[in-house]
């Protein structure tokens, strides 16, 4: 049985924090506070700019955030699904349901409508980013790394907080169509990734809170784009 949205769900696309801005850390306050309260969160990955398990380090950048995850995942129903900037998080959210990049897509409905839910870097991305997926997103490669740690983590994190990341997809019919083969016609599938905020057919782009600063929201058994303003 797949698992059922819940009206007033919320779902935050590629947040990049601590870079681009402090909407994702106000949005949890405002969680955390009761302002709002979604009954499920999807974080739909690359919610962090860099963040990944097995080590202390890099959660120096995001402490405060982290920290919020960690509490509201005891009271309220969070779904993490990794993405490409953000993995090996399922120790460091032991209350959240943490999906890999393996465990994707995953399957939803809403009414009677069959949901697919993944980051959106699954399918048609070549053998090349596979490889490279699977070898960073390793507990070996990770240990192995931190004797450099800080270098590296400080150096990658310089270059991120640099790299534009807002911009229009030329041509993401193509890509979208190609990603839509791979899924059932009559299913909704529903993606972060891009930070393009569109609909073209059955295949929903989610804003990235980053650039659009929206979010997805499920309202009247429909997902709906809206700004995070409070
Ligand atoms: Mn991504």
């Amino acid at each position: 049985m797949p698992k059922q949205l819940k009206e007033h769900a919320l779902f935050i696309a590629d947040a990049h924090y601590p870079h681009h801005g402090e909407e994702f850390l106000t949005l949890l306050k405002n969680i955390q506070n009761s302002t709002i309260q979604p009954p499920q969160l999807f974080l739909m990955g690359d919610i962090f700019d860099l963040l990944f398990g097995h080590n202390d380090y890099i959660q120096t950048f995001s402490k405060e955030a982290i920290e919020h995850i960690q509490k509201l995942s005891k009271n309220i129903e969070i779904i993490y699904l990794e993405g490409n900037h953000d993995f090996c998080l399922k120790e460091l959210f032991p209350n959240v349901k943490v999906y890999s990049r393996e465990e994707q897509p995953i399957h939803y409905t809403l009414k009677d409508q069959d949901i697919y839910l993944s980051h959106g870097d699954l399918y048609e991305t070549g053998f090349g980013y596979n490889l490279y997926s699977k070898v960073l997103r390793n507990k070996t490669t990770l240990t192995l790394l931190k004797p450099f740690q800080k270098q590296i983590i400080n150096h990658r994190m310089e270059k991120l907080k640099a790299k534009k990341i807002c911009g229009n997809f030329i041509g993401y019919e193509k890509r979208f169509d190609a990603i839509r083969t791979h899924y059932p016609k009559d299913a909704l599938i529903i993606e972060g990734h891009f930070h393009q905020a569109v609909v073209h057919k059955n295949y929903i782009s989610l804003p990235s809170l980053a650039c659009q600063g929206e979010i997805g929201v499920i309202k009247e058994g429909k997902i709906v784009f809206e700004r995070v303003v409070y």
